[in-house]
């Protein structure tokens, strides 16, 4: 028998092409719901450092597509951890979005019904890791989900910094405001 998780979460990958629109850049890869195909599945794709630079890997409990407009993101945020290539070894990325997995899956958090989930981008200079929560106003959900992950991934001096999606879909690129910092 196969241990199953609390919730259906899908994997979805994104490969950066200049001809479609952001939208149809989204593929979904598959939905698990047990420990056992978690793994099936993880063992069987390539690392989030090995990606293509401009790729994604998005991992959104099912029925939730992982963008702003989706109902359960739209009056969200997300936490976000970014890691400098020059930094950081590719090792330490994929044991850290691991980390986040494991905590998203196994609903480590007392406010696991805010979070969406997770995504990393893999950029040319950069790692972006952020945690989607449902609902940017939840100072007390968004606290306790940002406290929790700076604990359990040990990130002591690692900015955490959290963007409601409104503000980032109205503001392209640098100067998005974080509502959170820890
Ligand atoms: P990114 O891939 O999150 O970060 O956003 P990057 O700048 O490091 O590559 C890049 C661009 O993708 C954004 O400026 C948007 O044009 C588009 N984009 C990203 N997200 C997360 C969304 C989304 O949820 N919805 C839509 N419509 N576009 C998005």
């Amino acid at each position: 028998i196969k241990h199953p998780l609390q919730n259906q979460w899908t994997l979805w990958y994104l490969e950066s092409d200049r001809s479609k629109s952001w939208e149809e850049l989204q593929n979904e890869i598959t939905t698990f719901e047990s420990v056992e195909d978690f793994w099936s599945l993880y063992n069987y794709i390539k690392l989030a450092s090995e990606i293509r630079a401009g790729s994604d890997y998005s991992l959104f409990k099912k029925g939730v597509r992982p963008m702003w407009e989706d109902p359960a993101n739209k009056k969200g945020g997300r936490w976000m951890i970014t890691l400098h290539r020059n930094n950081a070894r590719g090792g330490d990325v994929d044991n850290l979005w691991l980390d986040v997995i494991l905590c998203l899956i196994g609903e480590a958090f007392d406010h696991s019904d805010q979070i969406c989930g997770a995504v990393i981008n893999n950029r040319a200079k950069v790692f972006k890791i952020s945690i989607w929560t449902s609902d940017a106003k939840s100072e007390e959900g968004c606290l306790e989900i940002g406290n929790k992950l700076k604990d359990s991934l040990r990130l002591e001096r690692q900015a955490l910094t959290y963007q409601a999606h409104t503000d980032n879909m109205s503001k392209q690129g640098a100067n998005v405001k974080s509502l959170y910092t820890l």
